[in-house]
C-alpha cells in the first residue's frame, strides 16, 4: 500500500512545475493572438489608406487640386478627418470609394447629424489628414495599436 501510494502521489515541485508551464503556454498563445491581431489591423488599415489614396487622386482630377490641409497638430485629426470625408464626399467619383470603407471605420461620434462623419482606423482612433499645398501628396496618419498620436507606432500613408 505504501508503495502504491508513492508510486502514483505528486509532489507539490510537480504541481508548481505543471502550473508554470501552462502559464508560459497561455502567455505565448496571447502574445501570437495579440500579433496576429495587431497584423489584420494593420492590413485593413493598408486597405483604408489605398481607398482613401485613389478618393483623393480622383478628387484631384475633378477639382484640380488636393484638399488644403497644412495644419500640423494631431489634437485636431477629428476636424481634419471629418474637414477630409465632407471634400470627397462632394464629387462623385471620390464618393463612391469612401463608400468602399467599412462601416465601423466611419463614424459621426462628435459632430451632429449635419456635420460629416470623421474616418477612423481599425484600433478605434480617428485618422489624421494633411495636405500642404505644393507637396506631391495627402498624407493620413494613424495613431497605430498604441492610440497615441506622435509616437513610434504611428502608421503614415506616405
Ligand atoms: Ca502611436
Amino acid at each position: 500500500m505504501k508503495r502504491y501510494k508513492y508510486k502514483y502521489g505528486v509532489t507539490l515541485v510537480e504541481i508548481l512545475a505543471v502550473v508554470a508551464i501552462i502559464a508560459i503556454l497561455a502567455t505565448m498563445v496571447i502574445g501570437i493572438a495579440a500579433r496576429i491581431n495587431n497584423q489584420s489591423k494593420e492590413r485593413c488599415l493598408e486597405s483604408t489608406f489605398a481607398l482613401l489614396d485613389s478618393a483623393l487622386q480622383e478628387y484631384c482630377e475633378c477639382a484640380g487640386k488636393f484638399p488644403e490641409q497644412p495644419e500640423k497638430n494631431f489634437t485636431n485629426a477629428l476636424i481634419h478627418s471629418a474637414y477630409l470625408y465632407r471634400e470627397l464626399n462632394l464629387m462623385p467619383e471620390s464618393r463612391k470609394i469612401l463608400g468602399r470603407i467599412a462601416d465601423s471605420l466611419v463614424k459621426n461620434e462628435y459632430g451632429t447629424a449635419d456635420t460629416p462623419p470623421e474616418i477612423y482606423d481599425p484600433w478605434g482612433t480617428v485618422l489624421d489628414y494633411g495636405y500642404v499645398p505644393g507637396d506631391n501628396f495627402p498624407e493620413l496618419v494613424s495613431a497605430g495599436p498604441d492610440k497615441i498620436f506622435g509616437t513610434a507606432d504611428d502608421i503614415s500613408s506616405k
